[in-house]
């Protein structure tokens, strides 16, 4: 993308309505603007970030062997009467009628609709184990709106929902997508910790939910520092595997930490002194196993092995897809701006060049350009008629973990400079090396895993 040609409208001044880094960062950075309270429109570069976080949760939910939907957001009440939560859900529903007169309302979360469409499809424990998730935006009407999509009354979440036959195969459900969720948040950079939780609306005895660890975070915790060393990496599960699955939860489950919520001093206290933390946490996930609480009063039952009908176990498990964005930026910022991790950056690298309209910059910045393209990757091209300065503070402010600095002077020696946002180091390097580095920087980002390739031999949704 040339930026002459992008739609990035960067505030200059600090909007004064934005308390922490991260909303001021997406408003300054022209990633999104408020509508009304707690909602807002995607700009480009938002939708961008978006997008690919949003993809990276289809990618592990499909690697986990979960089934995308879609569901409306807009629903009739008769299916949360039948569950008996549509009294029950307060004034964090918005509801309203439809020209019938018909009570209707927009999704906060979605148990009962899933359940509905379950109970209309599905007879038999051999159709078992079933996980159907979507990535669908809700509505809940906060009291307090506020931090930008931190707590919007909008916002964009991962919910999904497993049906199965018996508890074991429900905690089995539980433990995959703990699992599912640690190389989830890894992969976009982000430290998230499972921890012993409350269940909320939702209901259920077994939840966690994953926090990042930020002093702006809503929630206290209280930890054991061990936890934090725990690294998921590469590894190949099978995640039909439930032993599997049971000892990856083990180790994360087994140092302490929990929320406010749920937090025991006297447990709490048996964690050696030098390594207990008290933080606090933005919640960017959760995940529940409530058995048969839905089932039951809505009637899905499936027939046993034995031919007589069983209600199915159930969990619902959400990951707060726009809230994400809202916690990177938490987690990875500087004075300067963003520095969002390779995982999840709306640009792979930007190109500076120094001196628009100079004969030789202008050609070896579109050479870089076409180059990266050709490889599959996204550059952000600054061909703006502007001073170095200028096109620097934008850079920075965007995030770009790369940039390639073109400039008349470099080029007489054949060199342009390649510079990490997050280090601010620098380094020379003729023009088709800064390329091959760029490439190789994200090669391990590709859906593939196995190296640049040209776009056309990617499958860029791996999860449809
Ligand atoms: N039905 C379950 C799981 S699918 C559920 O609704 N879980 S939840 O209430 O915990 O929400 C899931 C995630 O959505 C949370 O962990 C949080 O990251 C995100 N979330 C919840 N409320 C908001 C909000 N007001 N603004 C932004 N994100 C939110």
């Amino acid at each position: 993308m040339r930026l002459t040609r992008y739609f990035l409208p960067v505030l200059k001044e600090t909007p004064s309505e934005a308390q922490i880094a991260s909303h001021r960062l997406m408003l300054r950075a022209g990633m999104i603007k408020q509508a009304a309270a707690g909602i807002y429109s995607w700009l480009p570069l938002g939708f961008k970030v978006l997008r690919k976080v949003e993809n990276i949760v289809h990618e592990e939910q499909a690697r986990a062997g979960h089934i995308p939907i879609q569901m409306p957001v807009l629903q009739s009440a008769d299916l949360w009467r039948e569950s008996g939560r549509y009294d029950d859900y307060g004034e964090e529903m918005l509801r309203m009628k439809d020209r019938h007169g018909r009570d209707m309302l927009y999704t906060p979360t979605a148990e009962e609709l899933v359940t509905d469409i379950f109970r209309a499809h599905v007879g038999s424990y051999k159709d078992l184990p079933l996980t159907l998730y979507q990535i669908q935006w809700k509505f809940r009407d906060e009291i307090r709106p506020r931090f930008g999509v931190m707590r919007g009354r909008e916002f964009y979440m991962k919910d999904g929902y497993n049906f199965d036959l018996d508890y074991e195969s429900a905690i089995h459900a539980y433990n995959r997508h703990m699992v599912s969720y640690l190389r989830t948040y890894e992969r976009m950079g982000l430290q998230a910790i499972p921890m012993r939780a409350d269940s909320g609306p939702i209901g259920g005895d077994d939840t966690h939910e994953f926090l990042v660890l930020a002093e702006t975070g809503e929630s206290e915790v209280f930890y054991d520092s061990a936890i934090t060393t725990l690294e998921f990496g590469e590894r190949e599960v099978d995640f039909d595997d439930r032993d599997a699955c049971a000892a990856i939860v083990k180790e994360w489950t087994t140092p302490y930490a929990r929320t406010d919520e749920t937090h025991d001093e006297t447990l709490f206290a048996q964690v050696p002194q030098e390594r207990q933390r008290r933080s606090r946490g933005i919640e960017v996930g959760q995940i529940f196993y409530f058995g048969t609480k839905y089932s039951e009063p809505m009637g899905a039952t499936v027939q046993g092995p034995d031919g007589k009908p069983v209600p199915v176990h159930m969990g619902s498990h959400g990951i707060g897809v726009s809230r994400l964005l809202g916690a990177i930026i938490e987690a990875s910022h500087d004075d300067k701006g963003i520095i969002w991790p390779e995982g999840v950056t709306p640009f792979h690298c930007g190109i500076v060049n120094l001196k628009q309209g100079d004969e030789e910059a202008d050609a070896a910045s579109e050479a870089i350009y076409s180059s990266l393209k050709a490889l599959g990757l996204d550059p952000l091209y600054d061909d703006r008629d502007e001073r170095a300065g200028g096109k620097f503070a934008t850079m920075d402010l965007i995030g770009l973990p790369w940039r390639i600095t073109v400039g008349p002077r470099g080029l007489k020696n054949g060199v342009v400079e390649l510079t990490s946002r997050r280090t601010g180091e620098s380094e020379e390097m003729p023009p088709e090396q800064a390329v091959e580095r760029i490439a190789q920087i994200y090669a391990p980002h590709f859906s593939s895993g196995s190296g640049v390739e040209p776009m056309a031999n990617r499958s860029f949704h791996t999860w449809l």
